[in-house]
């Protein structure tokens, strides 16, 4: 209580769901999966009750990819495929800040493909959110680098030619410190996963299985072949966590790894930093001989 004036009292403000929200109504069709995504994301930024101000999400380009306009965070709406190089730039720039980058399977996994292995070898602090429809819904049903072969979408009338790839083992050879996967269709567990990537310190990706309802309908398929990863899990075990991203019958859902030991890139080029700080461009090259 305030003894000059006894009524005035101090009120500890909490963030609320609807403060994350942004004044654009997202553009998404009715059903598409990137809703859940945003839900269960706003609700994570609530449970941990980060400050707005202190987020910051960059994406590239197709539907998935429009998230930051929806929130009111600060946030980039880059280049395609772009999404990992501006969200690695942002840390770097202001470690403070929580980092994100989303998009499609796209944006990520054929044009940006070759930004993962890097991001997860220098173990950027960023949360990578991938949402995966398994098709390019931007451009009207393309098939992506994880349509199933033979499947037969608009763009594609004699069926997929290629076998997709698996973005899960894929990110697990690429050591990265923290692997998961969500379904659009379980959103309380996907907001559970996304706190968890969220106080992750490194590399965290998550693939979230999100149909595109109007090009590639997966809902029904995903609720029959998903399910929890296997209760005794370890998700120190990164050879236990490949074999189960490669079971062919359940798509398991959950943390498949972690290792939140590992030091992290920013704070690793900021002790280059307290090196190099005082010193000229000409004696940096002087002391490296170049
Ligand atoms: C350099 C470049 N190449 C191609 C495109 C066309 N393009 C826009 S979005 C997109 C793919 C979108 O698919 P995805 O990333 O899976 O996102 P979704 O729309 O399914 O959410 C493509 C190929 C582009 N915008 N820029
Ligand atoms: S086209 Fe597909 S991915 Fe794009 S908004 Fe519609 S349902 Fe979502």
């Amino acid at each position: 209580m305030n003894s000059a004036n006894p009524r005035k009292v101090t009120v500890v403000v909490e963030q609320t769901t609807a403060d994350y929200k942004s004044a654009v109504k997202p553009i998404w069709c009715p059903g598409c999966g990137d809703y859940a995504v945003l839900t269960a994301l706003m609700r994570a930024f609530k449970h941990l009750d980060l400050a707005k101000e202190n987020i910051a999400i960059a994406s590239g380009i197709g539907c998935s990819s429009r998230f930051p306009a929806f929130l009111n965070t600060y946030g980039i709406h880059g280049l395609h495929g772009r999404a990992l190089p501006l969200a690695t730039g942002i840390k770097l720039g202001r470690p403070e800040t929580t980092v994100l980058a989303v998009g499609g399977d796209g944006d990520g996994f054929s044009i940006g493909g070759g930004h993962i292995p890097h991001a997860a070898r220098r173990n950027v602090d960023i949360t990578y959110i991938v949402m995966d429809n398994s098709i390019y819904g931007m451009t009207k049903g393309q098939p992506s680098p994880t349509s199933p072969q033979g499947i037969v979408t608009r763009a594609a009338p004699y069926g997929t030619q290629e076998r997709p790839l698996n973005p899960l083992l894929m990110t697990l050879s690429y050591d990265a410190s923290f692997v998961a996967r969500c379904f659009s269709g379980k959103v309380k567990e996907m907001t559970d996963v996304l706190m968890a990537a969220l106080q992750h310190p490194g590399f965290a990706l998550i693939q979230v299985l999100s149909p595109c309802v109007t090009y590639y309908n997966t809902y029904k398929h995903y609720r029959q072949v998903t399910g929890p990863l296997p209760e005794d899990h370890d998700p120190s075990d990164r050879l236990a966590a490949m074999a189960l991203a490669m079971d062919t019958t359940t798509q398991h859902l959950g943390i498949f790894y972690q290792d939140p030991e590992r030091s992290v890139y920013s704070h690793r080029v900021k002790k280059v930093q307290a090196h190099t700080g005082e010193m000229t461009l000409y004696e940096i090259f002087e002391r490296l001989k170049c």
